[in-house]
């Protein structure tokens, strides 16, 4: 009798934001990029990814739904997912013949957001981590999280980078067929359980130019561009890793604030420019400064990514001096809303 049961598998993943950032790549098609990145992954409470992946031979063809609306499927970059996760099930299933052949039947995949996908809070980070490991889980495949990013990669770039919980790098790698382009992780979370984010969102409006095209224009038309892929990243990644391996804060909030600097003068010498920090974003800036300058060492630390929503770090701490001054000041100005967060592990396989 034919086969009609629905597999199904169920998992998480989380949001991430880079404290090294990953702008440009040099094949848009593998998502491979010009320089390795270093991110943070934050709490699952409050920002996650959850996804069901399904499979049978009832379904008509593969179907995706994200906050129960319907999405292409016939994306490259979807299709890239499923195709690498389905030759993985279908190697279990040659070598194993008592297998049930799920590799040949239609997927349906359910993403929800517990966060707006419009808030620019890194949905397709989260959303394509989610989709690859909820995939593998279905499959049963012996896959570990790096081996996973290699083709979460493939969705997107930071979606490579969410497989992981606490501190995340994805080293570029030198390889043409991007084998050696994957996520690692640098420390877990409970490595510095004193971290908190802050995330302020400024705008839940969808960015202006999406990041894609954003770091394409950025490669071709950029003269500062180089000088960041070659040097300032290399160097910023070195002092990244030992700010994070000895918890020394001010270090860490000094590479992450001239990070996130660097990236938006890149954005801005490309042409057209790119504008993705407002007025408001700015004044989040200011305070920071303000705040560092009160307390006579940097306790906080700013970030921005493809538009302009702050994610500010600090140490728990130093939690009335950072994140009660900022509420404080932010509090009377119109399109304002934060959320604490705190920085924690991702589930695992
Ligand atoms: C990052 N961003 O490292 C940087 C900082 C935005 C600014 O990764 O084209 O959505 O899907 O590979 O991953 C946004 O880029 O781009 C991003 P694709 P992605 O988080």
């Amino acid at each position: 009798m034919a086969d009609t049961k629905i597999y199904q598998a169920s998992t998480t993943a989380p949001v991430n934001i880079a404290v090294v950032k990953y702008w440009g790549k040099r094949d848009p098609k593998l998502n491979l990029p010009t320089n390795s990145s270093i991110s943070v992954t934050l709490s699952q409470d409050d920002l996650r990814t959850h996804t069901t992946a399904s499979c049978s031979s009832t379904f008509a063809s593969d179907t995706l739904l994200l906050n129960s609306q319907s999405q292409d499927t016939s994306g490259a970059r979807t299709q890239a997912c499923f195709r690498e996760l389905r030759a993985l099930r279908a190697a279990l299933e040659a070598s194993n013949s008592s297998l049930p052949k799920l590799s040949s039947l239609p997927l349906r995949i359910v993403s929800e957001n517990n966060f707006p996908t419009a808030a620019g809070l890194a949905s397709s980070a989260a959303g394509f981590a989610a989709l690859v490991r909820a995939i593998a889980n279905l499959y049963e495949l012996p896959a570990t999280p790096t081996a996973l990013s290699r083709i979460a990669r493939q969705g997107s770039g930071s979606a490579c980078r969410s497989l992981f919980g606490g501190y995340v790098a994805w080293e570029m790698g030198s390889k043409d067929d991007g084998s050696d382009s994957l996520a690692v992780e640098v420390a877990p979370a409970s490595h510095w359980p004193t971290m908190r984010a802050l995330i302020l969102v400024v705008s839940a409006e969808k960015k202006g130019v999406s990041s894609t095209s954003g770091m394409q224009i950025t490669v071709a038309t950029s003269q500062l561009f180089q000088r960041r892929a070659e040097i300032v990243v290399p160097a910023a990644m070195v002092a990244m890793k030992k700010a994070i391996k000895e918890k020394d804060f001010e270090s860490f909030g000094k590479v992450t604030m001239m990070e996130s600097n660097s990236f938006h003068a890149t954005c801005l010498d490309t042409f057209p420019p790119i504008f993705y920090l407002n007025d408001v974003s700015k004044a989040a800036i200011r305070l920071v400064e303000d705040i560092n300058n009160a307390a006579g060492k940097i306790i906080a630390a700013y970030t921005f990514d493809a538009g302009p929503n702050a994610v500010i770090y600090y140490e728990e701490e130093n939690t009335a001096a950072v994140a009660g001054v900022i509420k404080g000041a932010l509090g009377g100005l119109e399109g304002w809303a934060s959320r604490e967060i705190e920085p924690k592990e991702s589930t695992s396989l």
